[in-house]
């Protein structure tokens, strides 16, 4: 039995960098901090997207976990199991129950493979063309799937569900139709991008500019169609139109690339005190706090906030929870909210790179004093060398909340309207 000040959930990317920021805190005092995180690894999941293109290894994209946590907090290397909101106490797998002041929820989505008929199969067999950035497991058979690719039909899809980084499906297809084109094989390779969403992206700006990036490079997009079926030995991919479920449409590919169907925990789920109808833990969208448990607070990808599911998003996040529960701890009232930020670097191609950044409201919320809708090869270099090391080095030790601070001072360059910076 332990017991602590303050229990974080989770030790990915929002876990491991709110345990960083009070311990910072609070150094010094081991059962202060205390987190829960059964994984060994800490993977740095922006990469995945550049392991697909062959332009990263593996090896380059995780650390151990027992690295990344911060060492003045107590990791306890085991899974939640069951939440007692009403008695401030979570168990984890081996029995041991854990008592806190505060608890900080940071479980991530889930990635549901097996809701696709076909799909573990056809991933896990390595004479089968079907692969996906999505899992550290699967990432690693991307490359090899576009280079072994020479004809026929690939395609790319994105499911009818909420996903993490939602650029990232079609960022794999913009590497890979230029990997295609430089080695001489798109006269005989039709690429196309099937989404279950109703546009190419949530936010019109960047959304305009994608559907150029397809129309130049013959990229076929359809909207509202969504896998549902691998038949492996047929190479048969089965989609549904979402505007008229009764038809179905079943291709013939010669490669498949997919982004599984995502959701919340199953171990949120079972707790329908804590979350929404879907199973989000239920949050205040500009505070992070419980709705109905005030010691509770809840970022990154498994709360409800409808803000898209990012890192860039967590950096923002992480300085609203810290500030709330800081001040909940010294008696006051903290004024600090969250706007929604969250930032999408859409890799179009090797070298190029639209820095998507907006709020809430599907605003455009940029950084930068040029128009970010353009594709740049600095963001490309910021993307490929800048972020990971920001990641690494500033933001899983506590000290990064997103580039709100520099975006007021950048913009004073430019003409350009600026959303209000949440302060
Ligand atoms: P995670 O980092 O997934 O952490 C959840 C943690 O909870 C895990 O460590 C897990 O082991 C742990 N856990 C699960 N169950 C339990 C349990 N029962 N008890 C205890 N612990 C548990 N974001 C960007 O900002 N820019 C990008 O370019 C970008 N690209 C991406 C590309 C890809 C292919 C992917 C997959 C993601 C990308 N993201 C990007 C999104 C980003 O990686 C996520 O939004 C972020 O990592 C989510 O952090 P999190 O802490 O909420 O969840
Ligand atoms: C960001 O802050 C961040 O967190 C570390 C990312 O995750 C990898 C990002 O991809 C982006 C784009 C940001 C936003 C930062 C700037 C400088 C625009």
């Amino acid at each position: 039995h332990h017991s602590c000040k303050i229990l974080v959930v989770g030790g990915g990317t929002a876990g491991c960098t709110m345990a960083a920021k009070f311990s910072n805190k609070f150094k010094g005092s081991k059962d202060t901090v205390v987190i829960v995180e059964p994984s060994e690894r800490h993977y740095y999941q922006p990469m995945f997207t550049l392991i697909g293109g062959g332009v990263k290894t593996l090896e380059s994209s995780y650390k151990s976990m027992e690295k990344v946590l911060p060492k003045d907090a107590q990791w306890i290397k085991d899974r939640v199991v069951k939440f007692e909101p009403e008695s401030n106490t979570v168990t984890v797998a081996n029995g041991d129950s854990i008592q806190y002041e505060y608890l900080i929820v940071a479980l991530g989505l889930q990635l549901y493979w097996n809701k696709i008929p076909g799909l573990s199969e056809a991933l896990e067999d390595p004479k089968v063309p079907v692969c996906s950035i999505y899992g550290p497991e699967t990432v690693g058979k991307v490359f090899r799937t576009i280079e072994n690719t020479k004809s026929g039909s690939a395609y790319f899809t994105f499911p009818n569900s909420p996903v993490k980084c939602p650029g990232a499906p079609q960022k794999i297809v913009y590497l890979a139709e230029e990997y295609w084109h430089n080695k001489r094989k798109l006269q005989d390779i039709h690429v196309t991008y099937n989404t279950a969403l109703p546009v190419i992206f949530g936010v019109k700006k960047y959304a305009d500019a994608l559907w150029k990036v397809c129309q130049s490079r013959n990229i076929s997009v359809n909207l509202q169609t969504n896998l549902i079926e691998i038949r492996t030995s047929k190479n048969e991919a089965v989609f549904q139109n979402l505007q008229n479920p009764d038809e179905l449409n079943t291709v013939k590919y010669s490669m498949l690339h997919v982004t599984p169907p995502m959701g919340p925990p199953e171990l949120l789920k079972n707790h329908s005190a804590l979350t929404n109808e879907a199973g989000f833990l239920s949050v205040d969208p500009q505070t992070l706090r419980h709705d109905k448990y005030s010691n509770i607070f809840g970022l990154g990808d498994c709360t409800n906030t409808p803000n898209s599911k990012t890192m860039a998003a967590i950096a923002a996040q992480s300085k609203v929870v810290y500030e709330h529960l800081s001040a909940d701890l010294s008696g006051k009232v903290s004024k600090e909210t969250y706007n929604g930020y969250a930032s999408c670097p859409l890799v179009t191609g090797y070298g190029k790179c639209i820095l998507a950044e907006f709020d809430y409201k599907l605003q455009p919320t940029e950084t930068f004093p040029i128009n970010q809708a353009k594709e740049y090869f600095a963001m490309y270099l910021l993307k490929k060398y800048f972020f990971p090391y920001l990641y690494w080095n500033w933001m899983l030790k506590g000290h990064w909340n997103g580039p709100a601070i520099f975006r007021k001072y950048l913009n004073c360059f430019s003409r350009k309207e600026v959303a209000p910076i949440s302060k």
